[in-house]
């Protein structure tokens, strides 16, 4: 198609007009070329309060390095601070102003902030109706935070005094009574006092009433100044290692009206234009599989006629080895996207693109560009994270053997992460009480070092399917159980995947013999070792917590210690986790026979007691109305139909497939079950539901469609054939919903399970039925993981993808700017109204950069079913 005349024309009409004064635009935020300022179009949530994502936000030259603005409580925010709830946001496009009331519950204060357009910069102002409440005077401000790894090390004035952002925080603190600390989410501690009963506060870096910042760097120079109020320059990393540079003036006490007011001017290059992001598979191309660069644009940008692929060849020397026209997609959010397409191109080599004067790092063009793309995450990453054990690689230990005290009954309690204990305990053991034997087996949940229950089942159930899949034999990891060693790059005889299903089964039967269910979580009893950096072994003391003891104080036979840091069993019964472990340890069970049978044995008593209390307990909580049947496969999510109206045939659909689920139980279940006892029931189940939820949903449940397939007869095969073509034409939808082809998730966290599912069903789709799903779709996911995706090039999976992998994610050496390799980030984090990031130089955003142990094995899966397909 030559559309590239037709696209500059378009290009051109929108480049007139003035763009040198702050204007507040249709998506209801201040631009101007290179500047957005966006007013709590993200607003607090109050969930975990550290997304650095909300309030105002400024986005420079397409990097969102400052937001945070809001009426804080705090000189550097932490995470678990409170925020404050936007009660009301006006836009006011005739006058430039976007006004937001905030409100703290906790201290009945509310404030609002009023933002205008004031040529090149904006005015913020801060205005109360009431004065500060007496308990938050001198402590309530106007707070906006700056990104320090776009920061660190560059130039800044306050007030004409010379200063430059310091690298590592070592400013000064003092310390001051807790009485005096604003109170922090739900009356949690973030700090361990040793008993002092201080908390530290940052002292600021600079004082002044004008502050230039960046001086040095055009792309991220913003000047601040207020006449009516001191600004304050802190380092928020001398609290916690995510915290931002802040600049704050402090509320003046007894005062009402416009009490504070800055000018904030963001540096805008003159005629900015983004350097394009030229999207790509770093891991590189099969000769035959499609090659296709999306490029994304900046929405003034002119868009190139052609791009070439140049190869570097074996002397070093370069030669043009294509050129190709560049194809319109069109505008998506706020870029506008081209693409280059050079599938013509198969002979082996290195190869780089050229799109203008952008050039690409090298990739490769290969036969075998894919044969490791898994070996980081089954050799590095999953045996880093495995609990209970020490974990070592050549000089290098991981951590040691963590939570050696074990775990203690939870006492009645809310959890910083969004766990409950409820009134009883459903268990035997008294609150505070040892429950016994579950310092064993299980793996860390991501960036924290907790047991996530229910992922840690996922991750058993990941590793038993790909074992049944693929049967991987590899072998680069020692485990002892018998030693708690773990040792990588040593084998020992025996599949490193057979240990990872043994060593998660080992925690899960754990909790189901000694609780006698499922556990929620284990976790952290105290929120100042939950945000631990470093080694897992050094989270609690190891010793178990007496009471009769003081805080800090240690037993005469060394036993025990009064601090209270020992870890705690969230006990309260829920009986879909029960029945999810019970599929679960018949797969395990099923898996672990003949390596280790015990344990196998041990794994199918729980599951036959566990489904059957675990139906027994659903039924009497379903007729009591206390416990509700999961129904989102049937109602959830389906693609472009979302808004589609109910119809009468659609709702009896959904009345008969919630009865036989009610009655039957869940069918993905009853399919997990057949596999793993191939009880023929099981099998007749799924098929009494199968049909109606692909009625209903063929996105949602195509996987559990084709997953049955092995396991049917050429009648099923053929009756699916309709609801394939009709997930073929889902799949082929979404080249016109975003360039890129994949379903971009929009929430607050990047969403690439759902990537990886669909690049699952994707692969099993087109492995059943290659005449309806073409081998080239299953690439689709490939690229987006490993560098064809909006903002940068990079590849999500760290260490994978051969030049350019990301660098730093939030995992449990986040602190160390670093990744464990393997790890699968989340990824693009979409920002309302038009913006996606995935920062590279900053690992602490959860949404975008915390892989998790159920995406990472899901990811093993993807991967395993990929290099299958290429073979
Ligand atoms: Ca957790
Ligand atoms: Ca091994
Ligand atoms: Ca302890």
């Amino acid at each position: 198609m030559k559309k590239s005349l037709l696209l500059s024309t378009l290009i051109l009409a929108a480049t007139t007009g003035k763009a040198q004064d702050l204007k507040l635009n249709d998506l209801g935020y201040f631009e101007r070329q290179g500047v957005n300022v966006l007013v709590f179009s993200n607003s607090f949530n109050g969930g975990f309060n550290d997304e650095k994502n909300s309030g105002i936000e400024i986005i420079q030259h397409g990097v969102r390095a400052i937001q945070g603005g809001a009426v804080r409580l705090n000189n550097t925010p932490e995470q678990w601070d409170l925020v404050p709830k936007m009660t009301d946001r006006k836009v006011d496009k005739e006058n430039g102003t976007i006004e937001v009331a905030l409100r703290y519950d906790d201290y009945d204060f509310d404030s609002r902030v009023v933002v205008t357009a004031k040529g090149k910069a904006v005015e913020i102002a801060v205005w109360l109706d009431k004065p500060v409440p007496e308990k938050l005077a001198g402590e309530a401000g106007f707070n906006l935070e700056f990104l320090p790894s776009r920061y660190w090390l560059k130039t800044f004035t306050m007030d004409g005094r010379l200063n430059r952002f310091p690298r590592y925080a070592t400013s000064q603190t003092i310390t001051r009574p807790n009485s005096e600390k604003p109170r922090q989410f739900k009356g949690f501690k973030t700090y361990d006092d040793r008993g002092t009963d201080r908390f530290v506060d940052p002292m600021p870096l600079e004082t002044g009433h004008a502050i230039v910042m960046a001086t040095d760097t055009p792309e991220r120079m913003v000047r601040i100044s207020s006449d009516d109020a001191e600004l304050k320059l802190y380092d928020g990393r001398m609290l916690a290692q995510n915290g931002w540079f802040v600049l704050r003036s402090v509320l003046p006490k007894g005062k009402t009206g416009k009490v504070v007011t800055w000018t904030v001017e963001p540096h805008a290059i003159p005629n900015w234009i983004r350097e394009p992001n030229i999207g790509f598979c770093q891991v590189g191309y099969t000769p035959s599989q499609p090659k296709v660069a999306v490029i994304e644009l900046d929405k003034k940008d002119t868009p190139q006629a052609t791009a070439s692929l140049f190869r570097i060849k074996d002397d070093g020397s370069i030669e043009e080895a294509f050129k190709g026209d560049i194809q319109n997609w069109g505008p998506y959010f706020k870029y506008n996207y081209v693409k280059f397409d050079f599938s013509s191109v198969k002979q082996p080599g290195v190869y780089y693109i050229q799109y203008g004067n952008t050039k690409t790092n090298n990739f490769l063009i290969d036969e075998h560009v894919y044969d490791k793309i898994t070996d980081a995450t089954t050799d590095v990453w999953v045996p880093i994270h495995m609990n209970h054990m020490y974990v070592t690689e050549g000089y290098r230990t991981w951590h040691g053997e963590p939570f050696k005290e074990g775990y203690l009954q939870a006492p009645e309690s809310d959890h910083f992460d969004l766990h409950r204990q409820g009134p009883t305990t459903d268990t035997k053991y008294k609150p505070y009480e040892l429950i016994p034997g579950l310092n064993i087996g299980g793996f860390f949940d991501a960036g924290d070092f907790d047991i996530e229950t229910g992922s840690n089942i996922n991750v058993v159930m990941n590793f038993v399917r790909a074992w049944q899949l693929f049967k991987p034999l590899r072998d680069e990891t020692f485990v002892s159980q018998q030693q708690r060693y773990v040792d990588l790059h040593r084998p020992d005889g025996v599949p490193d995947i057979l240990q990872f299903i043994e060593h998660g089964t080992l925690n899960l039967v754990a909790q189901a013999e000694q609780i006698g269910h499922m556990a929620s979580t284990l976790s952290n009893s105290v929120l100042d070792n939950y945000h631990h950096l470093g080694d897992a072994a050094s989270i609690t003391d190891g010793l178990h917590y007496d009471p009769s003891l003081k805080p800090y104080e240690v037993s005469a036979d060394g036993k025990c210690s009064g601090t209270p840091d020992d870890m705690w069993a969230f006990t309260t019964r829920n009986a879909h986790l029960d029945l999810r472990a019970a599929t679960m340890f018949a797969a395990a069970s099923r898996a672990l026979k003949g390596y280790n049978d015990q344990l196998a044995e041990r794994a199918l008593t729980q599951s036959k007691r566990l489904m059957q209390e675990g139906t027994e307990l659903l039924k009497q909580r379903n007729k009591s109305g206390g416990e509700e049947w999961d129904y989102s496969w049937i109602d959830g999510f389906e693609g472009r139909n979302a808004d589609a109206k109910p119809d009468k045939k659609r709702q009896k659909l959904q009345e008969r497939s919630r009865k036989n689920s009610e009655l039957l139980g869940d069918m993905a279940t009853n399919l997990q079950l057949y596999g793993a006892t191939q009880e023929k029931q099981y099998l007749n189940n799924f098929e009494a539901q199968i049909w109606d939820a692909l009625e209903l949903n063929v996105a949602m449940n195509m996987q559990t469609a084709l997953d049955a397939v092995p396991y049917m007869d050429e009648a099923y095969k053929q009756k699916l054939r309709p609801y394939v073509e009709k997930y073929e034409q889902y799949i082929k939808g979404f080249d016109q919903n975003n360039p890129y082809g994949v379903p971009i998730g929009l929430g607050n966290w990047a969403g690439v399970n759902m990537v990886l599912n669909f690049g699952i069903a994707v692969n099993y789709a087109h492995l059943y039925y290659p005449d309806i799903v073409k081998k080239d779709e299953i690439y689709r996911v490939s690229n987006w993981l490993y560098g064809c995706h909006p903002y940068h090039n990079y590849s999500f999976v760290a260490a994978v993808g051969a030049a350019r992998p990301k660098q730093v994610f939030y995992g449990n050496n986040r602190a160390d700017f670093s990744a464990i390799p393997g790890n699968v980030a989340p990824g693009l984090l979409f920002r309302q109204p038009d913006h996606f990031e995935n920062f590279d130089d900053w690992p602490f955003l959860w949404g975008q950069n915390e892989g998790t142990i159920a995406g990472n094995t899901q990811y093993i899966i993807f991967g395993s079913a990929f290099k299958n397909l290429q073979k």
